[in-house]
């Protein structure tokens, strides 16, 4: 029977979804049709990121796409994509996205889904030619269908996501997701416009010997963070700092490393979102073995307040993430 069986690389992405839903005999095939949504707004997404350096100059020629709307920012247009395929694809009631400050509803009011989700994650690095993201995280409504997705709906802890995952647009476009089963990679090949299994069962180093962290602002830093910083250079650790959260996250995952958004003494609670940025990717994380914390608390068991908190962020290989726990529960 397939189901023990692991699939081959080259495995198409609609084809493993496929797969994997058959495993689950109860499934009705909602969350595949959920994943295959998003898939085919990355596509469209990694079009456009891929025409970037030319939007101003289709825009300077008064270019208006097929939907007769004006060029716009590409972090404006990922949201449009994304949001359109979900509405489209009808399993989702609710969808929060970082470029809206209230909850979207998508009219699908028979949808069981709420997605939390950041369109373009990494915006100022567009303009200069690097990797970017999306980030997206999966949860199962509380409130009954056939009503609009509550805020209830969408405050729900990590613990509770069904699936998450992230694209990112980098030498190659990857997505990368997980519904609780292991952690599977996809590369794109444009020219067939299909998504391959390319990564299988990504597992998270235990350590790692890459720290990543905007040192920049080591003066706002906390002690522990600090004297972690320092420990991390007397193991002659390499830094490594993109600015670009799902591509620092990603090189880590496959290299290990700790990639770290510590509070500041101008930040309290960091800079990075809870609920469409840390959740998802401390989901992967988790299920390639590897660990996410706040400093003190596993990030998945954070109760958000409002759509769209901010955390401080470590995450990566479990050693040492749980080594910058340790720094940070001493006393200075
Ligand atoms: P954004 O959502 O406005 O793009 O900000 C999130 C980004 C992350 O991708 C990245 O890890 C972080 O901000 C970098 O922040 P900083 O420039 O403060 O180091
Ligand atoms: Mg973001």
């Amino acid at each position: 029977h397939h189901d023990k069986l692991a699939l081959p690389v080259g495995t198409t992405l609609d084809r493993f979804i496929m797969r994997k839903q058959e495993d689950f005999p109860y499934a009705t095939g909602e969350l595949s049709q959920l994943l295959r949504d998003i898939a085919l707004a990355a596509k469209i997404v990694n079009r456009e990121i891929n025409r970037s350096g030319l939007i101003d100059i289709a825009g300077a020629y008064g270019n208006r796409n097929v939907q007769g709307e004006d060029q716009q920012k590409l972090d404006v247009i990922a949201n449009i994509r994304f949001i359109r395929a979900l509405r489209n694809g009808g399993e989702v009631c609710t969808i929060v996205s970082e470029e809206d400050e209230e909850m979207i509803q998508t009219g699908n009011v028979q949808g069981k889904y709420v997605v939390a989700i950041d369109p373009l994650d990494g915006s100022s690095n567009i303009d200069v030619n690097v990797s970017i993201g999306t980030i997206f995280s999966v949860y199962r409504r509380v409130s009954p269908t056939g009503g609009e997705g509550t805020e209830q709906d969408c405050l729900q802890t990590g613990t509770h996501q069904v699936a998450a995952g992230y694209v990112i647009y980098g030498s190659s476009t990857m997505l990368v997701y997980t519904t609780g089963n292991g952690v599977n990679g996809f590369t794109y090949e444009p020219s067939l416009g299909e998504f391959f299994l390319s990564h299988p069962h990504i597992t998270s180093p235990k350590t790692g010997s890459i720290y990543s962290i905007n040192e920049g602002l080591s003066n706002d830093f906390t002690e522990g963070v600090r004297e972690f910083v320092a420990y991390c250079k007397q193991q002659n650790y390499s830094a490594r700092y993109i600015g670009s959260l799902v591509a620092d996250f990603h090189r880590n995952l496959l290299k290990g490393g700790i990639y770290m958004y510590p509070a500041t003494l101008k930040a309290k609670k960091g800079k990075l979102r809870l609920m469409y940025e840390c959740n998802a990717l401390s989901f992967i994380v988790e299920q390639a073995g590897g660990k996410a914390s706040d400093g003190q608390q596993r990030i998945m068991e954070l109760q958000p307040q409002s759509l769209h908190e901010r955390c401080p962020f470590f995450i990566g290989s479990t050693e040492l993430v749980e080594k910058a726990e340790e720094f940070m529960a001493r006393e200075f």
